[in-house]
This record gives C-alpha cells, sequence and structure tokens, in this order.
C-alpha cells in the first residue's frame, strides 16, 4: 500500500496534481474539499454548515470534519486500491494524530507527506483566476483567500513539524508547471517506493 499525504497551501496545486497522481498509482484521492462540496450540492443541512465555515476561509471544525469523513470512508471501499493520496487533510494536528490512530488500526502507515511550495502571491492569483470560473464562493473573494492563507500558516502549517518528527516530511517547488511539478512528486514517489523495498537509493 502506497498512503501518501499531499501537502501545502490553498491554490498550491495539491488537487490538480492529486488528480493526476490518483490515475498514474491507481490509489484512491481522498479530498476533504471536495467532500464537502458535494455535501454542500446535496443541500442537506449538513452542507449549509459546511458552507458557513468554508464561504469565511474558516477550517471546518475537527468534530464536523472527522463525522463527514466518517461517513464517507463507510461508503467507499479502501480494500480495492494500491494506496490512499489523502488531498488538503489533515489539516490541524487532532486531525492527524486521527489519522494516524486510523492508519495505525490497518497497519498501513503514511509513508510520505509532500509539501508543495508556492509563494503567497501566486497562490492568491491562481485561486482568483480559477474564482473566475469555479463558481466557488471561497474562491472569488481576495480577502477571503488571504484569510485561508493565514488559518494555513497558524493551523495547518505546525503539521510540518509533526511530520518531519517522523521523517516523512518532504519539500519541493510547487511553483513549475503542473507537468513539472508532477514529474517532481513522481520522483519522489518512485523514490520512497524503492526505499520501502529496501533498494539503495542515493
Ligand atoms: P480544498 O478543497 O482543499 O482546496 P484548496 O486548498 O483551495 O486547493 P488546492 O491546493 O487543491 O488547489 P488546486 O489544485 O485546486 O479546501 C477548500 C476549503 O475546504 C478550505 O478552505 C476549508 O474551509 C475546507 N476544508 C477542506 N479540508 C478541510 C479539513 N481537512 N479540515 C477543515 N476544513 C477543510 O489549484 C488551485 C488553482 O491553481 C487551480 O485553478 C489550478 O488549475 C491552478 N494550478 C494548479 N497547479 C498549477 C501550476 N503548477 N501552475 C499554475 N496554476 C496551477
Amino acid at each position: 500500500m502506497l498512503n501518501i499525504i499531499l501537502f501545502g497551501p490553498p491554490g498550491s496545486g495539491k488537487g490538480t496534481q492529486a488528480l493526476k497522481l490518483k490515475l498514474k498509482y491507481a490509489l484512491i484521492h481522498i479530498s476533504t474539499g471536495d467532500i464537502f462540496r458535494s455535501e454542500i450540492n446535496s443541500q442537506s443541512s449538513l452542507g449549509e454548515e459546511l458552507k458557513s465555515y468554508m464561504d469565511h476561509g474558516q477550517l471546518v471544525p475537527d468534530e464536523l470534519t472527522f463525522r463527514v469523513l466518517k461517513s464517507y470512508l463507510g461508503e467507499n471501499d479502501l480494500e480495492k486500491s494500491q494506496g490512499i493520496i489523502f488531498d488538503g487533510f489533515p489539516r490541524t494536528i487532532p486531525q492527524a494524530e486521527a489519522l494516524d490512530t486510523f492508519l495505525a488500526e490497518r497497519k498501513e502507515p503514511i509513508q510520505v507527506v509532500l509539501s508543495l511550495l508556492v509563494n503567497e502571491d501566486e497562490v492568491v492569483k491562481r485561486i482568483v483566476l480559477r474564482g473566475k470560473s469555479s463558481g466557488r464562493s471561497d474562491d472569488n473573494d481576495e480577502t477571503i483567500v488571504r484569510k485561508r492563507m493565514q488559518v494555513y500558516r497558524d493551523q495547518t502549517f505546525p503539521l510540518a513539524a509533526y511530520y518531519t518528527a517522523q521523517n516523512k516530511y518532504v519539500e519541493l517547488n510547487g511553483e513549475g508547471s503542473i507537468e513539472e511539478v508532477f514529474t517532481s512528486l513522481c520522483n519522489h514517489i518512485n523514490r520512497t517506493v524503492a526505499l520501502s523495498e529496501g533498494a539503495d537509493v542515493i
């Protein structure tokens, strides 16, 4: 099993790259952002609650995130894949701890956390551009986008130290073209797989 976390600020390309990696490595793609947006589109009261946080650039509270994710996992069979790519999850230390517990029970820990480095002006530019066509209400207001960056720095970036302590955190340049970033991610993943198989990788 190949379990990977794609990490980075909003708009760093996690979703874009996760879709390509999912196809290449036959992984299940778990994006909490996508799961939340699908719940919002169903116009349920739970979706309304999720939207109230997302529209303000805030994280969905952990307890609510766990509830939605648990229900999603109950409906999807994880056994039929070569592994899982986590995109936008975990975003807080309690989320990371819960994920570690869940994967420890399955004896399939995270192998590598790949962090896409992109400067703030570039991510704001990308998200505002996406906002023109995505219809996402959290994308089309620069103030909200900057608030999401602040939330990332305060609540999510501490995970870099959490996974560094586990010797799993790898940073790479997320500012090249989509294909360049993809090649770089694949190189890191191939290296991780080779190391886990006992190869002598320099
Ligand atoms: P997400 O859905 O995770 O979205 P994101 O951070 O905006 O995007 P991502 O990094 O995936 O960027 P993308 O590839 O699309 O989160 C949305 C919200 O949901 C959060 O703010 C939060 O409220 C909530 N949420 C989600 N998970 C949560 C959790 N676990 N706990 C609590 N709350 C949670 O790329 C962005 C744009 O850049 C695209 O238009 C793309 O085409 C472009 N792009 C990508 N790579 C590029 C490149 N190399 N060059 C140029 N453009 C590029």
